[in-house]
């Protein structure tokens, strides 16, 4: 599998993919396109008509966009494993990173991910602070219900993958957040994979206007 993507400090639907093939240890190779540079809109377009990272390539497949990438790698690569057993969880599941896709707009744009970056005495809005409110009630109901002390709905899953770049946008801008979720956070970025990918970003050195990304 090839799995195309754009700068590991800014492109955080490219980060969900990526950490969900991590995390299962599974074979891929990154093709990585620093995005708004010279010439990287057109060869992001080679891969997807659509312009957008990610992209998954396997073998003569090509699937574009961060959800049916990872509902993708679930059902080929994981025998579903990408998602909770239980029925009930894996719906709730799939609500949550349906609501990661559509919406969060105002924590997304006041808080654009930069993993090089910590900000101090970031002043949050009224329109940031009731996204951060939803994000709190759906991170600890999927908790409670899973009764889980590990990840949102016990094992690690999609859900996980993708509100991993809202864990380090949160701890980023140091956004304070009751005790278990700031341990939930602690312990996505205490994940190896994570810890790589900050790795990779801290390497890059190019510079975006974070609105665009
Ligand atoms: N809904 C898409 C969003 C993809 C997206 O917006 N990707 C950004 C990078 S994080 C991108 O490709 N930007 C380049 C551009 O808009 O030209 C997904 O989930 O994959």
């Amino acid at each position: 599998m090839q799995l195309i993507i754009g700068n590991h400090n800014y492109s955080s639907w490219s980060l969900r993919a990526w950490l969900l093939l991590r995390q299962f240890e599974l074979e891929f190779e990154t093709v990585r396109i620093a995005l708004f540079t010279p010439g990287s809109a057109e060869l992001i377009r080679g891969y997807n008509p659509a312009g957008k990272v990610p992209v998954l390539r396997d073998n003569t497949l090509t699937v574009w966009d961060s959800l049916a990438i990872c509902e993708y790698i679930s059902e080929q690569h994981l025998d579903g494993k990408g998602w909770p057993a239980d029925q009930a969880l894996r719906a709730h599941a799939r609500s949550s990173c349906a609501e990661m896709h559509t919406s969060f707009m105002a924590l997304r744009h006041a808080l654009p991910m930069n993993c090089r970056r910590t900000v101090e005495n970031f002043t949050i809005s009224a329109e940031v602070q009731q996204d951060i409110d939803r994000i709190i009630q759906l991170w600890s109901e999927a908790l409670r219900l899973s009764e889980s002390e590990q990840f949102l709905y016990g094992e690690f899953s999609i859900a996980d993958a993708f509100y991993a770049p809202v864990v380090f946008r949160l701890t980023g801008y140091g956004v304070r957040l009751p005790a278990q979720l700031q341990a939930y956070c602690e312990r996505v970025l205490a994940l190896p994979a994570c810890q790589e990918w900050l790795k990779l970003a801290q390497q890059e050195s190019e510079v975006i206007e974070e609105e665009e990304v």
